[in-house]
């Protein structure tokens, strides 16, 4: 069965790039990268250009990643100020709110400006400089684009927090990156509920860790009552109104500090991801253009949030860079109805969009009928992103939603990869359903097996990256050590991705998912070990631990095995009081699908858990639990298999 989709001609034909520009172009990008990307660079407005372009060793003795060293920039004037002569009143944010019937906002180029400039000094007047942490909570409203600029303006770093976690974790993020203010809202709002952001990060900052704080900056988004603590607390506007709409740009070194991003690992510690400021912004720019084809009349846009990897990239820093007009929808993808997506597309007259399996597998189960109501011709783009897309989802995606007329670019990469790093470009690779396909420019992948083998032709193994792109991130914040031992010490020479992957005989690339202890719901990073600490934290439980199992709509579930102190009695009201429990330790993008009591947890002699096959018992797939010579005491696993939650 040949399962290809061929590049459509009169795509082609009007594509950035075709198949022999492809093909040519990879070549130089990888046997010449100094002089690839020192062209390349020239799409970014320096202060100073960059004459060191690439500086890079992954060897552990002298270890160093550099790149576009001696170059000055800064990324506020890269996405605003140099958009003002030919675009400083096209639309750069079109915000579509949570309520369809409320006003829609068109931010112009020079509107954005203003706003970043007014905010940029409001910071600068409240202490912050450059190299400071700003900690931003907030919901999906053009507010957060504008923090994120005036940030990078003055050359302070930003720290986005989800609006979907719970205090306990904005105070671990807090506290890890020392943050001297924060930016937040009263409330957010998703679907018919309100998310009260102010009050989480009011019981955040009551935490241990988090009295770097000096001020909370609060947006009057919902009107909600909130308290305000003086003179901690300001009101954003207050602040802001007055300030004058010109700021001075910080001049920034290419590898100083953009920002910082957390995301799970496979301990309990969530890692600060850190980006700079040249390399990050080059590859977000480039890849935005190159893979979603961009032209100067897209309507662009990312359904993804602010608060992950996906948001920065290529909702604010790739898309503004390009002088693009990039839509920020505050809403959910069910409210008022499952045909929100599609009916937005139509009202803006959305171009490209880009979304995650789990909202397509969604919104797939509710049938055609809610899409085939709306137009979407405008549609000349699909993308997806965040975990692997089943080949079903994929079609449905391509002939329901695109009419069988636009292709999709299944873009992989990750939090630190700061860009997209395999993708088809649309107008040169012909697609696979469920394949991310082909590396982009400079981005060498290589298959190892577990002893560090590199792998040739159609195989499967351990997806590594063998040389440095520019949007690699620099270090984890405050823990370089952890950095170089997470992603560089597995496979020595290379950055080890944490990802399993297949390759086929026409050399694309199939990721069949993480390989370490890190569970994907929803696109989301999980680390089964921060779970695993919530729940222990409870005073009524002993041990847990905690795997994913796969689920229809999450890609993964969250499975949670968990054994209670002695004396306490396992019931349906502790299992809620639980899975509650977690929601509020971490927040709900971590809530357990499934609790498991386990009078005890399958173990080596060593006192290892053995999570392939607790993995193996969620999967419901007993049959397969392999070898269990090992185990300390076999009958454990037999109770657990026996006990197993079938809903
Ligand atoms: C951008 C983002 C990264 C992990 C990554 C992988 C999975 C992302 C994917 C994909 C298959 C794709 N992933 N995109 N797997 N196909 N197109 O999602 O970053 O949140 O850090 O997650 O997500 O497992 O390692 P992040």
């Amino acid at each position: 069965m040949s399962d290809l989709y061929p590049v459509k001609p009169e795509f082609a034909a009007k594509a950035r790039i075709g198949k022999d520009d492809y093909q040519r172009l990879y070549r130089e990008s990888v046997e010449d990268p100094e002089g690839f990307w020192a062209k390349a660079a020239e799409r970014l407005d320096w202060f100073r250009k960059p004459t060191v372009i690439k500086d890079v060793s992954y060897k552990l003795e002298d270890f160093r990643i550099r790149w576009f060293a001696d170059g000055e920039l800064n990324a506020s004037v890269n996405c605003l100020d140099r958009q003002l002569e030919k675009r400083g009143d096209k639309v750069a944010i079109l915000f579509e709110p949570d309520d369809p019937s409320a006003p829609v906002q068109k931010v112009t180029y020079r509107q954005l400006y203003e706003r970043v400039c007014k905010l940029g000094n409001a910071l600068r007047n409240l202490g912050v400089g450059k190299g400071d942490r700003v900690t931003i909570y907030l919901p999906m409203i053009p507010d957060a684009v504008v923090a994120m600029l005036a940030c990078a303006r003055i050359g302070a770093i930003h720290s986005v927090v989800f609006g979907g976690f719970a205090p306990n974790s904005i105070a671990d993020r807090v506290a890890d990156c020392g943050s001297k203010l924060i930016i937040t809202a009263d409330e957010g709002l998703r679907g018919a509920k309100k998310i009260p952001l102010k009050a989480n990060v009011d019981a955040a900052l009551k935490l241990p860790g988090t009295n770097t704080v000096e001020t909370v900056l609060v947006v009057r988004h919902t009107g909600g009552a909130v308290d305000m603590q003086a003179p901690r607390d300001r009101w954003f506007h207050d602040v802001v109104d007055g300030q004058p709409a010109q700021c001075e740009p910080e001049r920034m070194n290419a590898e100083d500090p953009l920002f910082i991003l957390y995301t799970s690992g496979s301990t309990g510690k969530p890692k600060g991801v850190l980006h700079t400021t040249g390399g990050y912004l080059l590859y977000a720019s480039y890849t935005h253009e190159a893979i979603f084809d961009l032209r100067e009349d897209d309507i662009y846009w990312c359904t993804a949030d602010v608060g992950w990897v996906t948001g920065h990239s290529y909702i604010v820093y790739g898309p503004l860079a390009n002088g693009a007009t990039s839509l920020v929808f505050e809403g959910v993808p069910n409210y008022p109805s499952v045909s929100r997506f599609w009916e937005v597309i139509d009202k803006h007259q959305v171009t490209i969009f880009y979304t995650a399996p789990t909202a397509i597998r969604a919104l797939m189960r509710e049938g055609e009928a809610p899409v085939k109501k709306t137009s979407r011709s405008s549609l000349r783009l699909l993308g997806s992103v965040g975990e692997p897309i089943n080949p079903e989802a994929w079609r449905w995606y391509y002939d329901v939603v695109g009419d069988g007329r636009c292709p999709i670019v299944d873009t992989w990469w990750q939090t630190e990869t700061g860009g997209i790093l395999i993708s088809p470009l649309p107008g040169a690779v012909d697609l696979k359903p469920g394949s991310a396909t082909v590396p982009f420019f400079g981005v060498r992948p290589a298959l190892v097996d577990t002893d560090g083998r590199v792998l040739e032709g159609a195989a499967e193994g351990n997806l590594v990256l063998l040389d440095s792109w520019p949007g690699q991130m620099r270090t984890v914040y405050g823990d370089h050590q952890r950095f170089i031992d997470t992603y560089f010490r597995t496979y020595p020479g290379t950055y080890f991705t944490g990802d399993g992957c297949r390759r086929d005989e026409d050399g694309y690339y199939w990721i069949t998912g993480r390989v370490d202890d890190v569970i994907n719901v929803s696109g989301h990073r999980i680390g089964t070990a921060e779970v695993e600490s919530a729940l222990v934290a409870h005073p009524k439980v002993a041990e847990a631990a905690v795997v994913g199992f796969p689920h229809e709509i999450k890609g993964q579930g969250i499975y949670a095995y968990v054994t209670l102190k002695a004396g306490e009695q396992p019931s349906d009201e502790l299992q809620k009081e639980l899975v509650a429990w977690v929601r509020k330790e971490i927040g709900p993008i971590a809530t357990p699908d499934h609790l498991q009591w386990a009078a005890g947890l399958p173990k080596t002699r060593s006192g290892k858990i053995m999570r392939r096959i607790l993995r193996k018992i969620a999967e419901n797939a007993p049959d397969q639990l392999g070898d269990t010579s090992t185990l300390a005491d076999p009958s454990v696993v037999e109770s657990l298999v026996s006990e197993r939650k079938v809903k």
